[in-house]
């Protein structure tokens, strides 16, 4: 085997909590299963933290978080060494925390290796660039009078993340969050603690100070609300539903204003005009939506085409999702592995049903995938309307739906009226088409002629329900860092 091929049983070491760069039990004694999504079977229990546990992982965060602690001594340089430390040790562990993931979360090696792991490296190269980066302003202020400011840590960052690119947002949150010198406590999925707790080791090795990086697997309502209620915790990032991203923005208000940043849902518009490129197109807007088995936060789930080439980009579509391999996500060809849990899976089938029900066309998949495990057939309706409910909700699963519209004017207020606003997509080889489209759809981010075509440079976040703040590039830096306003009265101002 080489060294990038997947490990089929890849060995699990890390199961307990981590809390100052120690690995523990629950207070409670409890633990829960994680299960493999191929087959529903558990792969290995968990620690399972709760409140108790999140009390302590605060307490240690705070603690390495104290003025004249070794965190908050040590040079922003060695802050960005100790980053990229982290990265060169994921790099080097790259194909087991590969394997671990797909184990955990079901999706293809190549993509777990190739996609997940390298964007995870990139983010946490990039931030280790920006810690001695970050600096304020000297200001002329009115008056014998000078002011500087200094774009300090916030203190304990809660950090909640979800179960479809385990590794890649954990980089996400933890890398601009130590940059920046704040201590953190970070919960993964309870579906996908497993590359969680990889990195914590890793963590350790390259030697960040005990209590800097906590995590606590465990479950929303108890260890999440913990975190989210706790008054210790300065700031939270969340990802995730925006039904618990209200969740977390209430605790938020009834505790202490703990300062909030959330990436939540999405239903994106993908927008095919008449001269795309069609081959193109079709393939771009099939990869919008089936990528990770449809489990992406800004995946293109309203794909709209114009009227002169429906027939025919349906047919390539559905062509084109006939072919999509579906199956072991070992194998080298496999495009889509299962759905994350039951839960998913029923929800999926469920919305699927309201599609046919409503009289959305169903050209293809529809049902279960095989006879095990959370797999779901890549289906695709054509003869969508804006009022179905597959039009509507988020499947965050391997379901098209094609849209039809008339013109440039018609189709912007289409693809406004939903209360998301992730993402948007433009296909259309007139620039004029391409920028009115860029500039009035309400989304965070809007690709043209592609589609999350992400970097980890580039800001991420959404408009409207779909989150609060940006993650990703100099605008990540913002919500990790408080500015203070430092003015000295002086003797003789001179300009
Ligand atoms: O999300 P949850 P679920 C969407 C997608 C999906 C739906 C439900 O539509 O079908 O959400 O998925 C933690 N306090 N997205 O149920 O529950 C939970 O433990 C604090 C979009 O898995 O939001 C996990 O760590 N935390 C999305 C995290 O929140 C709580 C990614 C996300 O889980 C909590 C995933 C609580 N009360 C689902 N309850 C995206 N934006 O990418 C749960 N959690």
């Amino acid at each position: 085997m080489g060294d990038n091929a997947p490990i089929a049983d890849p060995e699990i070491k890390y199961t307990q909590i981590f809390i100052n760069n120690e690995f523990v039990k629950s207070v409670s004694g409890k633990t829960f299963p994680t299960n493999n999504p191929c087959t529903g079977e558990p792969i290995v229990q968990i620690q399972e933290g709760d409140k108790a546990d999140v009390d302590k992982a605060v307490s240690a965060a705070k603690a390495a978080f104290k003025l004249g602690s070794p965190w908050r001594r040590m040079d922003a340089s060695q802050r960005g060494r100790l980053l990229n430390k982290l990265a060169d040790t994921i790099e080097r562990d790259g194909r087991q925390l590969a394997s671990l993931e797909t184990l955990d979360n079901g999706k293809p090696f190549g993509y777990a290796f190739n996609f997940d792991l390298v964007f995870a490296i990139k983010v946490l190269r990039y931030y280790a660039g920006w810690a001695d980066k970050i600096v304020g302003q000297t200001i002329p202020s009115d008056g014998d009078f000078f002011t500087y400011t200094r774009h300090e840590p916030i203190g304990v960052c809660g950090q909640i993340i979800p179960w479809n690119f385990p590794l890649l947002m954990m980089s996400w949150k933890i890398a601009p969050a130590l940059a920046c010198g704040n201590t953190l406590v970070l919960k993964p999925a309870e579906q996908t603690p497993l590359t969680a707790l990889f990195v914590c080791a890793l963590v350790k090795e390259v030697g960040f100070p005990p209590g800097v990086v906590n995590v606590v697997p465990g479950y929303g309502p108890t260890a999440g609300a913990a975190i989210s209620n706790h008054m210790d915790v300065d700031k939270i990032a969340f990802t995730g539903s925006t039904e618990v991203g209200r969740l977390i923005l209430e605790a938020a208000g009834k505790s202490n204003l703990k300062e909030v940043s959330l990436e939540l849902g999405g239903k994106s518009p993908n927008i095919i005009f008449a001269d795309a490129d069609l081959a193109d197109a079709v393939e771009w807007s099939h990869n919008a939506l089936f990528a990770n088995s449809g489990q992406a936060c800004s995946a293109g789930s309203r794909t709209y085409v114009e009227e002169s080439i429906y027939e025919e980009f349906v047919k390539r579509s559905v062509e084109r999702a006939k072919t999509r391999k579906i199956g072991n996500p070992l194998d080298a060809d496999t495009e889509s592995g299962p759905q994350i849990d039951e839960e998913q899976f029923n929800k999926i089938l469920e919305l699927i049903k309201s599609g046919e029900e409503e009289g959305a066309k169903m050209h293809c998949g529809g049902k279960r995938f095989g006879d095990k495990g959370y797999f779901i057939e890549s289906t695709v309706f054509s003869d969508v309307t804006d009022d179905m409910r597959i039009a509507r909700e988020e499947i965050f699963g391997p379901v098209m739906q094609i849209i039809k519209f008339k013109d440039i004017d018609e189709v912007i207020p289409r693809a406004n009226d939903t209360s998301y606003g992730l993402a948007a997509a433009v296909f259309t080889k007139d620039i004029n088409k391409a920028i009115t489209i860029a500039n009035s759809v309400q989304a965070g981010s809007v690709f043209v002629n592609c589609y999350n075509s992400l970097s980890a440079n580039t800001p991420f976040g959404g408009f409207k329900e779909s989150g609060i703040g940006r993650e990703l590039g100099s605008y990540g830096i913002e919500h990790y860092s408080e500015v203070k306003t430092v003015t000295i009265k002086i003797p003789q101002k001179n300009s």
